[in-house]
């Protein structure tokens, strides 16, 4: 094991577990490579995985346009998401447990056969058991919410929690439904689900070959984020944030 990957790391967890932003890890070490970041990321979760959580699939990040120029950052990450992250849909979500959390409309995918590799969009969708609308919680770990590809990998690509809706029949046409966002009532963004690489299912096309690249596979029962469908919202005490996606139904969580 690189010890000056695993040291980093330990300072993303303790930023994580004191929920104190740190700055970005790519100002002391810019030489990191995208592949060190990867195997940083993964230390993380394994030390996660060793408090007693369990993995539950993989997130895709920044597969819209709207979520790159939100953050500015142009190129696909992916994390892992553990059984700790899952929040209750319709339920409490307390903001002072994050540093500085946001929440962002997904398309959420349950998987029903391994899938690893590369794979059509066809084979990837015949290995679905479910569809769901569905909204993440991202909350960077790093100061200012900023930083680089390099950066968000190492953080988990900012995985901090996820609230599925309804499953649904993968069966129907996923290509272009609407996706609407709402705050207290208010529509704050709006979108469709083309938004992600033209459709959806191109995020587990993805998801399956960057899963195979880790050595890993997904497994049946895993959940695949689709990665952000509009710029995510900075959460406030007092706020219903709801997601709709056309035909699938809505996801909500009040923050206090
Ligand atoms: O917003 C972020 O912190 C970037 C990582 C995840 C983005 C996404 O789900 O698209
Ligand atoms: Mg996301």
């Amino acid at each position: 094991m690189n010890a000056q990957y695993a040291g980093l790391a330990e300072r993303l967890d303790k930023a994580l577990l004191t929920k104190t932003a740190m700055p970005q890890i790519t100002l002391a070490h810019p030489e990191l490579p995208l592949a060190g970041a990867y195997e940083i990321q993964s230390l993380l979760v394994h030390r996660r995985l060793q408090r007693g959580e369990r993995r539950i699939g993989m997130k895709m990040g920044l597969t819209s346009r709207a979520k790159m120029l939100q953050v500015g950052v142009n190129e696909m990450s992916w994390g892992r998401l553990t059984d700790a992250m899952l929040l209750e849909e319709g339920g409490v979500l307390a903001r002072d447990a994050y540093i500085h959390p946001r929440l962002e409309p997904e398309l959420a995918f349950l998987i029903g056969k391994p899938l690893s590799g590369k794979v059509t969009a066809a084979q990837a969708l015949s290995a679905v058991d479910g569809v769901a609308p569905a909204m993440e919680l991202v909350d960077s770990r790093y100061l200012d919410f900023k930083f680089t590809l390099n950066d968000v990998v190492a953080d988990n690509s900012s995985a901090a929690g996820l609230v599925i809706g309804p499953w649904c029949s993968p069966t129907q046409d996923l290509s272009n439904l609407g996706v609407v966002l709402e705050v207290n009532g208010m529509v704050i963004e709006t979108a469709s689900t083309a938004a992600i690489l033209g459709h959806p299912v191109r995020a587990l096309v993805a998801a399956a070959r960057l899963a195979a690249e880790a050595g890993e596979t997904l497994h049946p029962g895993d959940i695949v984020m689709s990665g952000g469908l509009t710029a995510a919202h900075s959460i406030s005490p007092g706020e219903t944030v709801r997601a709709t996606l056309q035909n699938l139904g809505f996801v909500s969580i009040n923050v206090n």
